[in-house]
């Protein structure tokens, strides 16, 4: 079910910061900025890698208000890993075969997501405690 791990998602307080970090320290390259304001935030897409099943990226997330999902985990936990991304061939389909196993579904139903992608959230807490995404991209090779 799972194609690969397709993003780190990493909450932080300054994007344009933390942009500066990993440009500097990590040598990755932007390939996508955006704001999502259903999902409350200001994100960039770095580049990591490329393999068979597809790309694989950092995402850094900044909220865009203190009453939002990273947000509030900023305000809980601090700076740090928010969520994994995985990708997978058919976000509906995985939702349907997830639920079924009874894990529960934060989205019911794929959302818009980072590049255009489909995704949906499943909780952590009944995911060994690991917000956890999946992610149909339209082109499972590349999203850049
Ligand atoms: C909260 N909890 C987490 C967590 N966020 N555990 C692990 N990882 C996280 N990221 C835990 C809290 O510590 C708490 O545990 C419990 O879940 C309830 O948290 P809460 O602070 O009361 O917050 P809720 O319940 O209002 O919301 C938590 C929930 C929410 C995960 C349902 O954040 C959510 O719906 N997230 C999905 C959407 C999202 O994260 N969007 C931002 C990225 P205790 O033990 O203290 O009870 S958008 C994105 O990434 C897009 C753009 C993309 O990839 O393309």
């Amino acid at each position: 079910m799972l194609l690969r791990i397709d993003h780190v998602g990493i909450a932080c307080h300054n994007l344009a910061e933390k942009i500066e970090f990993y440009e500097s320290v990590f040598g990755l390259t932007v390939v996508s900025r955006e704001v999502n304001e259903e999902q409350g935030v200001r994100e960039a897409m770095l580049h990591v890698a490329d393999g068979d099943r597809g790309a694989s990226y950092v995402q850094l997330l900044e909220p865009l208000h203190p009453d939002t999902a990273v947000g509030k985990f900023l305000a809980k936990r601090g700076e740090g890993v928010h969520h994994i991304g995985y990708g997978v061939a058919d976000v509906t389909k995985a939702l349907e075969d997830i639920g079924a196993k009874g894990v529960r579904l934060i989205d019911q139903r794929p959302r818009h997501g980072s590049m255009g992608a489909s995704i949906a959230f499943l909780h952590p807490k009944d995911v060994g405690g690991v917000l956890t995404e999946l992610v149909e991209t339209s082109r499972q090779t590349s999203r850049h």
